[in-house]
């Protein structure tokens, strides 16, 4: 994306404000062990209002009676440090490559911070999830609030995330495309890890297959940590150890995508360890997948996330009453809450730059918010069957499965975005041979 982009959100933001001064910090390098640090990667609003990759860097947005500026902190450039931490863009590179007001060097935050805030009384920050920013803000606004000449030093701090968040959940063509990109890689892996899963593997070493892929195409890193269940361990719904080994006859569940430029893809496929459903999979795999067709081919404007939610939940367990998994009638097992022993979860979320998209599901009156096109969700029913549950019929116990698209809401309807993985028990057993 370019700079343009960039700067048009950063405008858009700024006209979303009050008067005041907004503080966006990137991510924090993280320790792993001793010396060793996490692979980094940039906070995710303030990637979407930068497109800037580089650690240690904070972008500043005020807004006072009309007069708007932006500026960025970068860090230096140090030539002797070049060789061992890599190339930085540097304040004067930077200057070329940012439509904004001022660049500095980010050892002169501290100092800028104080000119900007004279005069301002809101501070907007990241209020969740940066209590380092917050320190420094607070210690800045006391500086103010005890300097003599200054009749206005900040009291109030807001949520700038609450604006940010609004913005991210509309995607535009470009943001799209980024996803389309992360779900071609996420496709590929999955069909690549169809044909090379078979028993005894270990879940990690079919792990391995689809983390082979995302880095060979050029993917980022997976978006999340990815899930390889065999057979009863599909019943736990976050099993991430992937240290068992695959058994002949079960199937496994997979939920693995990549992030690829920054945005995220999200798919789960459940499918046969030696290539061949079982009749009784079969049985269950068809009722999900014909559930989770009917719910994205309800996605359209105006439509809402509740909506599906209300209708994975009575199609699920339409489907476990005509399995014999449940028993009675459908609207009472609802009223009673028992699909929600095999369907515990909700039917999808929003996905972007973050796989669980941190975007609004209601507005401030509490209202839900109706889809409209650009938005980008998931869409993932599931049923989870454990092994010792003795209410289920022998034959359906220790089976799992999940089936999950990544859809965008157009003008007319919806987009399924991962039509392309195959899905059906046809496309499935055709992939894994
Ligand atoms: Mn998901």
């Amino acid at each position: 994306m370019n700079e343009a982009i960039y700067k048009q959100r950063r405008d858009q933001l700024i006209a979303m404000m009050d008067d005041g001064v907004a503080v966006l910090s990137t991510a924090r390098l993280q320790t792993r062990s001793n010396d060793t640090e996490y692979p980094f990667r940039p906070n995710s609003d303030f990637y979407y209002l930068t497109g800037f990759t580089e650690d240690n860097t904070v972008l500043l947005l005020s807004k006072k009676e009309g007069e708007e500026k932006t500026v960025l902190f970068v860090q230096e450039k140090v030539p002797e440090m070049e060789l061992w931490t890599g190339k930085r863009l540097g304040v004067d590179a930077a200057k070329a490559c940012f439509s904004v007001d001022e660049i500095f060097s980010i050892a002169e935050y501290e100092a800028q911070l104080k000119e900007l805030l004279k005069e301002q009384s809101l501070i907007y920050f990241d209020l969740f999830s940066d209590d380092v920013v917050y320190t420094d803000l607070k210690a800045a606004a006391k500086t103010m609030m005890h300097t003599r000449g200054v009749a206005r030093s900040p009291r109030t701090f807001s949520d700038i995330t609450k604006l940010t968040q609004q913005m991210r959940l509309i995607k535009s063509d470009e943001e799209i495309a980024l996803i389309r990109e992360a779900l071609a890689i996420t496709g590929k892996a999955h069909h690549h890890a169809m044909k090379a899963s078979h028993p005894e593997q270990m879940e990690y070493q079919l792990q391995a297959e689809y983390e082979y892929i995302f880095k060979k195409e050029g993917a980022y890193s997976d978006a999340y940590t990815t899930i390889i269940a065999g057979g009863n361990n599909a019943n736990t719904l976050h099993y991430i150890t992937n240290d068992h080994a695959l058994k002949e006859g079960d199937l496994v569940l997979v939920d693995a995508g990549c992030e690829y430029g920054f945005y995220a893809s999200d798919i789960t496929r459940t499918y046969p360890v030696s290539g061949t459903f079982s009749p009784e999979q079969k049985e269950l795999y068809n009722m999900v997948l014909d559930v989770q067709l009917k719910i994205i081919d309800a996605i359209k404007p105006q439509g809402s996330k509740k909506e599906l939610q209300r209708l994975s939940e009575r199609l699920l367990t339409e489907g476990m009453v005509e399995l014999g998994i449940l028993e009675g009638d459908v609207a009472s097992l609802i009223e009673e809450k028992k699909h929600k022993q095999y369907y515990p979860h909700g039917i999808g979320h929003w996905l972007g730059i973050d796989v669980h998209d941190p975007c609004p599901y209601s507005d401030e009156n509490g209202d839900e918010i109706l889809f409209a096109e650009g938005m980008v969700l998931t869409i993932e029913p599931g049923i989870y069957l454990p092994a010792d549950d003795e209410n289920i019929p022998e034959k359906y116990r220790g089976i799992g499965i999940r089936i999950e698209d990544d859809i965008v809401v157009t003008k007319e309807g919806y987009e399924n975005l991962s039509k392309g993985i195959a899905k059906t028990v046809d496309e499935i057993e055709t992939a894994c041979c």
